[in-house]
């Protein structure tokens, strides 16, 4: 009896275990934070080149919680533009983001100023698939595409925490015009995310390191 007993708070104590790693699993949804010390999943266009870098080393006595985050490697995109466009890089993600409410990210600058947009694509034809226009400046023409822009800071990482709220529909009149990244009836949901780099400038070089990529609430 005792021993039945002995087993069954075991089974609960699992179970109690379980739940709780299941809630903090989806506290947030990472797109990636780079420590694996590879890009592997992010593709890049236009005129940009992408590495992961190892992140600069704080000096001594100074504390900072958003670097200390970043831990030792970030995504760096370098590139430049012509006419204030530079080209960026995505991922494909394929995530049922909707129950999030927030894009994060913590954005390390430079010298070159600029601006840094986020593309957000949801999947309105529920195909897993981004259909685009190459003849007409690869417009999504099936699903909806959500922007917000940031000034690119100086040197040093800052969280960027950006409401779905925020986003600005791009492309009106092609997708629902719905923010519904589900996987309902059949939806890829939040297909992919880009970044793109811009010039303040109408011609010039931009930089910028990326880290913690998230989704959360
Ligand atoms: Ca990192
Ligand atoms: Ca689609
Ligand atoms: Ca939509």
């Amino acid at each position: 009896m005792k021993n039945s007993v002995w087993r069954l708070s075991l089974a609960v104590f699992g179970v109690c275990c379980l739940l709780s790693a299941v809630k903090a699993e989806f506290s947030f949804f990472l797109i990636d934070n780079f420590e694996s010390g590879k890009a592997d999943k992010w593709y890049h266009f236009g005129n940009i080149i992408t590495s992961v870098e190892r992140n600069p080393s704080l000096e001594a006595g100074v504390q900072d919680t958003i670097a200390d985050s970043c831990g030792d490697y970030s995504f760096k995109l370098a590139g430049r533009a012509g006419h204030w466009y530079a080209g960026g890089a995505g991922a494909d993600l394929y995530a049922e983001a909707s129950q999030f409410s927030r894009f994060q990210m913590d954005l390390y600058g430079g010298q070159t100023g600029g601006k840094i947009r986020v593309e957000l694509f949801d999947d309105d034809n529920a195909n897993y698939s981004l259909e685009q226009d190459p003849g007409r400046n690869w417009l999504a023409t099936k699903d909806d595409k959500w922007v917000a822009e940031i000034s690119i800071l100086q040197k040093g990482f800052t969280r960027i925490s950006i409401p779905f709220s925020a986003f600005k529909l791009e492309n009106p009149g092609c997708g629902d015009g719905a923010w519904n990244p589900d996987h309902k009836n059949g939806s890829g949901g939040l297909l992919k995310a880009q970044f793109v780099l811009l010039t303040d400038k109408e011609t010039g070089e931009v930089t910028a390191n990326i880290d913690n990529i998230l989704l959360t609430y």
